[in-house]
């Protein structure tokens, strides 16, 4: 592992800073965002971000109706330029999934595109829109934020309840981002395309805060396709990052497509994470294009881990060794004791300490107790074993009840709340199986209130698209004259099976 200073200035993005303070220099003209046909240049983008981040300036806190457009990110830099907490809101958000998190984060303002309609539940929040077209000159930032200062609050799901908000500080999203930079030699020349939503640490974070930092640049494509994909890489874009589900897409593809095998096999990095990259998928990408996937270890309470290097073996199901900065260890059943093996085979649940952490769940201090051990180890409840060379090779999760689906964390509880506050549900428990594109898919298992009509898995996906989000919806539903319980009554979710 390379030696890597950890720089904890504020200044979360020296080309910004400089564009800003020589609107003339040749830093000013370099490209930092492309949406489509709409791009802005670090020059553009100071003289954009900075007149909203003093708009915003005085905000306790404020939300981004996080649409995968060049707004968000202007809202969200102009945000990190004011040293205001920033909360992305999922556009594709359900009522009662937004009125959790705009009750529990609380914020003064709502930032959103011109001419977006907004939900009903945010018609409560003072809205101002993110105007992109009309660059004036820019103004000096506001004083420098506290590196611990919060700078995102990213909701994330848990086991049971709604989710929680993982105040994340600007000392961790510059420690990550440099990390990374270290692990995958990622310079301001490079150009990253991604497809990747905005509302999450890997898009958001990683895919549009990664290159401001670095000084490069970033396309989104609006929503992931290969076709994209293929365009920005043979037209410059050096690295992609995407989730598992991306790349069996692209590996599905593949064999009918040798223009993607052509340009992806230039490419400079290909980075997958959020969720296991099934070896089939590694091996096929491997095979058509000549060049292997790269997979990183994260999570919105930690950001990065580990990853595999870009001078290092990228072996597949594994993802890699621990960035720079972070310390990990496994530890035995009691959640304390360290696993010295490094055989390949002794599993333990990976703890991780370092300057990347979050503070805090927002208002759940006994949720952010919990998720520390004395010692101060965040216990992520991911497992897994260490090869005798360090790389980590993740082999399952402590909770049965947090699924993966298509990289997205859902939790099982939150889930079945939603099936029962539908009339034609009486009883309901959900897991997860395996899926081929989306790593696996939501099954809800329920006792019907009538089972002479019982609800359609149409209707019951609706209803909990409409209330949580069209991710959380069930693809398949199981009817059952009674969920099997064992003598205190608890559901035995390991005796639902098919038929
Ligand atoms: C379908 N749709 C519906 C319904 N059915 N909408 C409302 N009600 C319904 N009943 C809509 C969907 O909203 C979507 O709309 C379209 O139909 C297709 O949906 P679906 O098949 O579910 O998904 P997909 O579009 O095929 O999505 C696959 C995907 C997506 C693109 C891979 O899952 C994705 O973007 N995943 C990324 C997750 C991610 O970023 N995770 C990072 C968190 P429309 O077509 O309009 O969209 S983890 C993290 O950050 C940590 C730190 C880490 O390590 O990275
Ligand atoms: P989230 O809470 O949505 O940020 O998701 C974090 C979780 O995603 C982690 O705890 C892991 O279970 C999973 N995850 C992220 N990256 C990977 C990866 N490369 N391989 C396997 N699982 C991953």
């Amino acid at each position: 592992m390379s030696p890597l200073s950890l720089d904890l200035s504020p200044d979360l993005f020296p080309a910004l800073t400089e564009a800003q303070a020589d609107p003339d220099g040749p830093g000013a003209h370099r490209p930092a965002l492309r949406f489509g046909d709409r791009s802005l240049t670090y020059g553009e983008l100071a003289a954009t971000a900075s007149p909203l981040a003093a708009r915003v300036a005085e905000a306790g806190r404020i939300a981004v109706w996080a649409t995968p457009t060049l707004e968000t990110a202007v809202a969200v830099v102009a945000a990190l330029l004011a040293g205001v907490p920033a909360v992305p809101l999922n556009p594709k958000s359900g009522e009662s999934e937004l009125g959790h998190i705009v009750s529990d984060s609380a914020p003064t303002l709502v930032l959103a595109a011109p001419g977006t309609q907004l939900p009903p539940a945010l018609a409560a929040l003072e809205r101002l829109d993110i105007d992109t077209s009309a660059p004036t000159t820019s103004l000096p930032s506001p004083g420098a934020p506290d590196p611990e200062s919060p700078a995102l609050i990213v909701y994330t799901s848990g086991t049971t309840g709604p989710p929680k908000g993982a105040v994340i500080p600007r000392r961790a999203i510059a420690t990550t981002l440099d990390a990374l930079a270290d692990a995958w030699q990622w310079t301001g020349d490079d150009i990253l395309v991604h497809g990747l939503p905005l509302f999450h640490v890997h898009g958001l974070i990683l895919g549009i805060l990664g290159p401001l930092r670095r000084g490069g640049s970033v396309r989104h494509l609006g929503r992931f396709e290969t076709a994209g994909v293929a365009r920005e890489l043979s037209e410059g874009a050096t690295m992609l990052f995407g989730v598992p589900t991306m790349y069996h897409r692209i590996a599905e593809t593949l064999p009918d497509d040798p223009a993607l095998a052509k340009v992806l096999a230039r490419a400079r990095l290909l980075v997958s994470g959020s969720a296991a990259l099934p070896v089939h998928d590694h091996e096929r990408i491997a095979q058509a294009t000549g060049r292997r996937v790269i997979e990183r270890y994260g999570m919105t309470e930690t950001l990065m881990n580990t990853s595999v290097r870009a001078d290092g073996e990228p072996r597949a199901g594994t993802v890699g060794v621990p960035l720079p900065g972070v310390e990990l260890r496994l530890t035995e059943e009691d959640g304390t004791t360290a696993v010295e093996a490094y055989d390949g085979e002794t599993v333990g649940e990976i703890q991780v300490r370092g300057p990347n952490l979050f503070t805090e769940y927002l208002n759940r201090p006994e949720a952010t107790a919990a998720a520390f051990t004395e010692d101060g180890w965040f216990r992520t409840g991911d497992m897994a074993v260490r090869d005798p060379d360090g790389y980590v090779r993740i082999v399952g999760r402590k909770a049965t009840d947090l699924i993966k689906s298509g990289g997205y964390k859902i939790g099982a509880g939150e889930i079945e709340n939603a099936l029962l506050e539908h009339p034609g549900v009486r009883e309901a428990a959900v897991t997860g199986e395996p899926d081929a594109d989306l790593g696996e898919r939501i099954v809800a298992w329920i006792v019907p209130a009538d089972s002479q009509s019982p609800p359609t898995v149409d209707e019951l996906a609706d209803h909990v698209a409409r209330r949580l989000a069209p991710h959380k919806r069930p693809r398949v539903v199981h009817h059952l004259d009674a969920l099997p319980r064992n003598d205190m009554g608890k559901i035995m979710k390991r005796a639902l099976t098919h038929d």
